[in-house]
């Protein structure tokens, strides 16, 4: 077996490693030690960005933060982010008859731009933040192949139903995976429902915060009734260190969809799956304008368990599915109902029009067929 390179170790190597080639070098279950030269990005100076100076933030941006994100150069857009499901590759079989699911990892130290010009050393997933939005159906076998390419321990830490061993918890049975290292976590999906991942390393609060979580969803059997899907993971940001956020978002950046309102169609079905995993605030909520929804917290039950509401409210960890109708043309804003968390980035609009209007819909927002069919075909039950 021909050994890692440093070369294929950088930062592009770790995010293709789910790709093919590389995932074989970590069959023995150790990566090389070039794997540690990594360094983690100094922390970025955020002057004016911390709570004290947030009046000033609020002037100069009058209730938006302005200005682009460059998402070629974070290798990741929230609005792709929404519909771009990872449904592993399907490997085998188990003896019973159900699919064996794979899935690759690798953790990272990258820097990522979380609200335009302002840069936040994350700890990654496969680059991104969130990290990849698995998806499966109940009852499949999960393979989650794990390499750790960054400069601290993590885990994988699965919201499900799973022995004790795969419950990736730093100290416990098979433990943190150091810089180097790689493990697979191994378990039945179940039960169906919107779940998330994260990592448990301590402390876990930081690591939580610097970017290590995803969404785990899993479909029931038959599935759910056809819809325009996607997914939010309510995420927040602390980018001077003081254990307080300084950006809120949907999927990382702030206010992306106030510039780039998220297209959907007039009287069909919108399923959102939304997970909260912002750090340091004990709630976060979404309030949807103008239209009342119904909500399955955690997603375990076929049966809505708040009916006609217009905000919900999530602590740390909780998550859950929202369905509603755009009733009436036009431009709908969704946000917490926090007010300093939506001026500081966790806010943001759906544009609803009739169905002659959505191809200019998608265009206006950098979208094309591709994102329209994504989100209409997310499922893995058939
Ligand atoms: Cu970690």
């Amino acid at each position: 077996m021909k050994a890692p390179t440093k070369q294929n170790l950088s930062r592009r190597g770790f995010i293709g490693l789910g790709l093919g080639s590389a995932a074989s070098a970590i069959g023995a279950g150790v990566l090389a030690q070039s794997a540690l030269a990594q360094t983690p990005p100094e922390p970025t100076p955020m002057a004016g960005m911390h709570h004290a100076g947030a009046g000033d933030v609020h002037a100069s941006m009058s209730q938006m933060l302005v200005g682009t994100v460059d998402h070629a150069r974070n290798g990741f857009d929230p609005m792709q982010m929404l519909v771009d499901w990872d449904h592993g590759t399907i490997t085998g079989e188990t003896d019973d008859g159900r699919p064996i699911r794979e899935y690759d990892f690798s953790a990272g130290d990258v820097e990522i731009e979380i609200a335009p010009g302002v840069f936040f050393p994350a700890w990654t997933y496969n680059g991104r933040v969130p990290g990849p939005s698995i998806r499966c159906a109940e009852g499949d076998h999960l393979r989650v192949n794990f390499a750790n390419y960054g400069s601290h321990p993590h885990t994988l830490h699965f919201h499900g139903f799973h022995p004790a061993e795969m419950d990736g918890v730093e100290g416990q049975y098979r433990g943190a995976i150091a810089p180097g290292e790689a493990f697979t976590y191994e378990f039945d999906a179940d039960p169906f429902g919107c779940h998330l991942y994260h990592c448990h390393a301590a402390p876990l609060k930081r690591h939580i915060h610097k970017g290590m979580y995803g969404a785990f969803v899993v479909d029931p059997p038959g599935g759910r009734p056809p819809a325009r899907e996607f997914m939010m993971v309510m995420n927040a940001f602390d980018t001077n260190f003081d254990s307080e956020n300084e950006i809120y978002a949907v999927n990382t950046v702030g206010h992306e969809f106030m510039r780039r309102p998220i297209p959907v169609k007039v009287g069909e079905l919108v399923r959102i799956y939304l997970i909260n995993v912002v750090e340091f605030d004990l709630i976060n909520s979404f309030h949807l304008h103008a239209h009342f929804f119904d909500y399955y917290d955690t997603g375990t039950s076929l049966q809505p368990t708040l009916r006609v509401v217009d905000t919900i409210m999530q602590a740390q960890g909780q998550r859950g599915i929202i369905e509603f109708r755009p009733r009436y043309p036009g431009r709908y804003m969704f946000h917490a109902h926090v007010s300093e968390f939506a001026e500081l980035g966790w806010m943001g609009f759906f544009n609803a029009v009739n169905e002659h209007d959505f191809a200019g819909a998608l265009a206006e927002v950098g979208l094309d067929a591709e994102w329209d069919h994504k989100s209409l075909n997310g499922s893995t039950s058939k």
